[in-house]
């Protein structure tokens, strides 16, 4: 089964492309750009990766963000994913990117474009990797800064698929950014935000109402809403769940109390992703064996899942068609 699931091309919706790095490339990476990781050895890395929620992992996250300094480091950082997602039978991904932190830290918004991108034609080249990029706004920082964001990047909106919205979602409900949303919209870009991670229910159908999201990060607290649930069946709004990192951040207990199984007999559009594979324990192909081993789920199962992603997939339909 392990060999099948990796010969099963897989897209990847769902991915933090900070979240790929590995404890070695930040520690490569914050000797060459002078900067004091409060970590004397990569052990001790991987040992401080015990989380209690979502804001004790994104702590982490941030801090180890922080070594990435040039357009070189983004290029190595995508590259370094690239190769482990090729090994994992991925044929498509979707990267998300924050902005905010690298320019809070002076980068230059060209830095992260430009390094990101460059890997990305690089995969294209080298593995038949096609890729998409998604600007995510931090929510627990305020609307007015992601709005400047969203301008400050005109230059570059004509090569993003998407804008999201991540990072810390209890007491940020997505009405809070109504207005950068709408922004984005009359600017011809498409939406998705995580919503029912940590949050309730009604942050998932707050995404829909107030931002317009087409898709839906996360969403695996939809169950707690028949009616919510009825409308994402009968919209087909994809929801891109995260197996692994909900184990990892505590969402749920263990893998096998996963409402995965209740979300698919409710016949809803469901994806499998990896979210932030450096910090979750690992990459798409460890999400699909996760839950086969959780699940028991079949062939049938996991091609439908795979098929899913494929369909909702920012990817020329000639390109989609040819995979599907
Ligand atoms: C994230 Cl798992 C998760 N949730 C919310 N925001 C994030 N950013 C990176 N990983
Ligand atoms: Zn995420």
């Amino acid at each position: 089964m392990k060999t099948w699931l990796k010969a099963l091309p897989k897209a990847e919706l769902h991915l933090h492309i900070e979240g790929t790095l590995e404890p070695e490339l930040m520690f490569e990476l914050a000797a060459r750009n002078g900067v004091t990781l409060p970590y004397a050895s990569i052990d001790e890395v991987r040992a401080a990766y015990e989380f209690s929620n979502l804001q004790s992992f994104l702590d982490l996250y941030y801090q180890g963000m922080a070594v990435l300094h040039t357009e070189q480091d983004f290029f190595e950082l995508a590259m370094a994913y690239f190769d482990r997602a090729h090994a994992d039978g991925v044929v498509h991904v979707e990267l998300s990117f924050d902005p905010q932190p690298h320019l809070l830290r002076g980068l230059e918004p060209s830095v992260p474009f430009e390094g990101l991108e460059r890997a990305m034609r690089e995969a294209e080249q080298r593995y038949d990797i096609s890729s998409a990029l998604i600007m995510s706004f931090v929510r627990d920082r305020s609307a007015e800064e992601a709005m400047t964001v969203l301008e400050q990047t005109r230059a570059w909106h004509h090569r993003l698929a998407a804008i999201g919205l991540d990072s810390a979602e209890l007491g940020n409900p997505p009405e809070k950014f109504a207005a950068v949303f709408e922004r984005a919209r009359e600017l011809g870009i498409p939406r998705l935000a995580h919503a029912g991670e940590e949050g309730p229910a009604t942050y998932i159908s707050g995404a829909m109402d107030a931002l317009g999201v087409c898709r839906i990060d996360h969403g695996v607290r939809c169950l707690e809403d028949p009616a919510l649930v009825e409308r994402l069946k009968s919209e087909q709004m994809p929801l891109t769940v995260c197996p692994l990192s909900n184990v990892y951040l505590k969402v749920v207990e263990r893998l096998e109390n996963h409402p995965l199984p209740g979300l698919l007999e409710q016949g809803l559009k469901v994806t499998l992703n990896s979210d932030d594979p450096a910090y979750f324990g690992g990459g798409m192909l460890n999400n699909f064996i996760a839950c086969h081993d959780a699940f028991g789920w079949d062939q049938a199962t996991f091609r439908q899942l795979a098929r899913n992603a494929l369909e909702e997939a920012f990817m020329n339909d000639e390109r989609r068609s040819r995979l599907l």
